[in-house]
C-alpha cells in the first residue's frame, strides 16, 4: 500500500540520517516499569527542523536508557499521519511524542493513544483540545510572528509598500499563531500595507508561484513573511525568478541549511530560528515524568531568535541539522 511503504521509507530514512535507533517490538503494554519504549511522530519526514528535533529526542532517550523509534509521514498531512499513529498504538510504547499535523483532525487518533494508557506529549504543534497531551513543548509562535514583523519593519527603513504573508496549511497551530502574531504587529506600521495571507500547502513550488503572482498584482510589494521552512525556501526561489532578490525583503521562519545559505547570500534578509533539538529533549523529559507518575509541566516554551546576515555566525548554534 502506498502510505505504508512511504511510512517505512520515511522511518528508514530518518533512522539512517540520525544514526539509527532502538526498534520497537511487540512486547510490553501501556505504562509499566518494564516498558522502556518511546516513539517520536514528527509532522513530516526528512526535514531539517524535525531531524534536529529527532537528534535531541534520541540523545535524551538513550541517556535515560530507553528504546526509541521515529515514524514520520511523507507529507505534512493528517490523512498520512493518522495511520502512523494507529500503527504505533498497536506497538504499545510507554509514551509518544507527536507533532500533530492538524489541530482538530489528529485529536481522535491521539485520544486513542491516551485511552490505551500511552502517555502523549506534544512537540512543536498542538491540538485545540488540551485534555489529551500531558505536556506541550513549543516555541512561542505568536511571539515569533511579532518578531518577524518587527524585523521586517526595521529592514523596510521607513519605505512604503505592500507586505504579504505566505502561510502553510490552515489548522497548523504553529504557523497559524505566527501569522496572527505578524498580522497584529505589522498593522502598527502605517508605511507597511498588509495585503493578507496566502496558503502554500507546505509546498516550496506553490510558495514560489504565489510570490511571483503577488508581485504581478502588487508591484509595490516590499516585504514577505514566510511562516515556515518549505514556504521560506520556495519564496526565496520566487523572488529570484522574478529578479526581485533584495528589492523585496524576505523574512523566513526556521533555519535549514538551505535557508542559512540563502541568508548568507542575501536572498533572504532575516530568519526566525527555533530550537528543535531542545524541543525533542524536553519532550523526552516530560514523557518520562508522565510515565513515572511525576508532575509534568503543561506548557514549555523554547528559544526563538531573529538572525540576519550580520549576526549569522554568532547564532550558528541555532542552525538546523541534516543528520545527527
Ligand atoms: O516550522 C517548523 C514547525 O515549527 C512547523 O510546525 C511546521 O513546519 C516546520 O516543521 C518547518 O518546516
Amino acid at each position: 500500500m502506498k502510505i505504508r511503504s512511504a511510512v517505512a521509507l520515511s522511518a528508514a530514512f530518518l533512522l539512517a540520517a540520525c544514526g539509527g535507533g532502538g526498534q520497537i517490538g511487540d512486547s510490553g503494554s501501556g505504562n509499566s516499569a518494564a516498558n522502556k519504549k518511546l516513539v517520536l511522530i514528527p509532522g513530516i519526514t526528512a526535514e531539517p527542523f524535525y531531524i534536529s528535533m529527532q537528534c535531541g529526542f534520541q540523545e535524551a532517550a538513550k541517556a535515560a536508557g530507553y528504546e526509541f523509534d521515529t515514524q514520520a509521514p511523507a507529507k505534512f498531512d493528517a490523512a498520512q499521519q493518522t495511520p502512523i499513529v494507529t500503527g504505533v498504538l498497536a506497538s504499545k510504547p510507554a509514551a509518544v511524542l507527536i507533532a500533530p499535523t492538524d489541530d482538530k483532525a489528529m485529536a481522535g487518533p491521539m485520544k486513542q493513544l491516551k485511552d490505551a494508557g500511552i502517555k502523549v506529549v506534544e512537540v512543536d504543534t498542538k491540538l485545540q483540545d488540551t485534555s489529551i497531551a500531558s505536556s506541550t513543548i513549543s516555541s512561542n509562535n505568536e511571539q515569533g510572528g511579532k518578531l518577524a514583523a518587527e524585523t521586517l519593519n526595521k529592514l523596510s527603513a521607513g519605505k512604503t509598500g505592500s507586505v504579504l504573508v505566505l502561510n502553510t496549511k490552515a489548522g497548523t497551530s504553529t504557523t497559524d499563531a505566527r501569522a496572527k502574531g505578524f498580522e497584529d504587529e505589522i498593522k502598527k506600521y502605517s508605511n507597511l500595507k498588509y495585503i493578507g495571507q496566502q496558503y502554500t500547502d507546505n509546498e516550496p513550488a506553490t510558495a514560489a508561484s504565489k510570490v511571483t503572482a503577488t508581485l504581478a498584482a502588487n508591484p509595490d510589494l516590499i516585504g514577505v513573511f514566510a511562516t515556515n521552512l518549505n514556504t521560506g525556501e520556495g519564496a526565496a526561489t520566487g523572488l529570484r525568478n522574478a529578479g526581485k532578490t533584495g528589492a523585496v525583503n524576505l523574512v523566513g521562519f526556521d533555519a535549514s541549511p538551505k535557508q542559512v545559505e540563502d541568508l548568507k547570500a542575501g536572498t533572504v534578509q532575516a530568519l526566525i530560528a527555533q530550537d528543535p533539538a531542545t524541543i525533542g529533549k524536553q519532550g523526552v523529559e516530560q514523557a518520562l515524568a508522565a510515565i513515572e507518575g511525576k508532575a509534568t509541566k503543561r506548557n514549555i516554551e523554547t528559544d526563538l531568535v531573529a538572525i540576519t546576515k550580520d549576526d549569522a555566525e554568532k547564532n550558528s548554534k541555532y542552525f538546523y541539522k541534516q543528520s545527527c
